[in-house]
């Protein structure tokens, strides 16, 4: 990534109202009180015009740096201006389409729509998306003109890394952006597949958290994080999940003493991973 000038912001957003993420869960975790549960920290972000949004970003330090965690999954780096991202899953639908099951066709609009939001927030520097961009090979020649158009708009005056992904190993033709196997920008590596090293900021997984709340279970996705190392949330709109109780994560932290920032309406939702409930 080039050290480039800072470059001039997008317009201000609209107030950014909390963005529900269905999925078939059935509470909000808004009002959870559970014993096990701890405030999250909150971050003072400077005010962008964007509403109440910033009270819901919170302060999360890897390796000694500290991003913004938002609530709609994505993790912001303030000294740097790099936002990240991860699993996008373009084209899920067209591909789900092409082998004769049908999915509703308009995710890559979703996704990109809840990046867009993203992107006229913070207004970053740097887009980095850690991989599974598209949901496979041939996802980046079907993405539909509307959206390809959408997409270079939002890569306008900033740099844009698509990091290579297991659905996404190749680079792809007319989606702008350069592509790499990883990025290391300081103390920190981001890739696609998380080994557990220390600095490293990861995707793939696609972590959830689950936790008892009045008699029912909710479940969220969420950051998996310890001091060193950090799991992101699946960004695309069609994209299941990885509970993280599963014995994927105890591999990547070492121990079950790793962290899961819920993503809740406006704000996250800090447990224990030991806290949270199994699959
Ligand atoms: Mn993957």
């Amino acid at each position: 990534m080039s050290e480039s000038a800072r470059r001039v912001p997008l317009a201000p957003p609209s107030p950014l109202a909390g963005e529900g993420w269905g999925g078939g869960y059935a509470a909000r975790t808004d009002s959870v009180d559970l014993p096990s549960s701890r405030p999250p920290s909150a971050v003072d972000l400077p005010r962008k015009g964007g509403g109440d949004r910033a009270k819901g970003a919170a302060a999360i330090t890897i390796a000694s740096i500290t991003f913004h965690a938002d609530p709609m999954g994505a993790l912001y780096w303030p000294e740097r201006g790099v936002l990240a991202i991860a699993d996008l899953h373009l084209e899920k639908g067209s591909s789900f389409a092409a082998r004769g099951q049908l999915l509703p066709p308009y995710d890559s609009a979703a996704t990109l729509a809840r990046l867009a939001r993203l992107i006229a927030y913070y207004a970053p520097r740097c887009v980095v998306a850690l991989g599974d961009n598209f949901h496979d090979g041939g996802g980046p020649a079907r993405l539909g003109a509307e959206d390809r158009e959408s997409l270079h708009a939002l890569q306008r005056g900033r740099d844009w890394i698509w990091l290579a992904g297991n659905h996404d190993p190749e680079p792809a033709a007319d989606i702008g952006g350069v592509f790499q196997e990883t990025l290391n920008l300081g103390a920190l590596t981001f890739r696609h597949q998380p080994t557990g090293a220390t600095g490293e900021i990861a995707g793939h997984l696609h972590p959830f958290a689950r936790i008892a709340h009045r008699g029912r279970a909710v479940s969220r996705r969420c950051f998996a994080a310890d001091a060193t190392r950090l799991v992101m949330p699946a960004l695309g709109v069609f994209t299941g999940g990885l509970n993280i109780r599963d014995a994927a994560f105890a591999d990547v932290f070492g121990t079950l003493k790793f962290t899961a920032h819920m993503l809740g309406e406006d704000r996250l939702y800090t447990f224990a991973a030991k806290r949270c409930l199994p699959a």
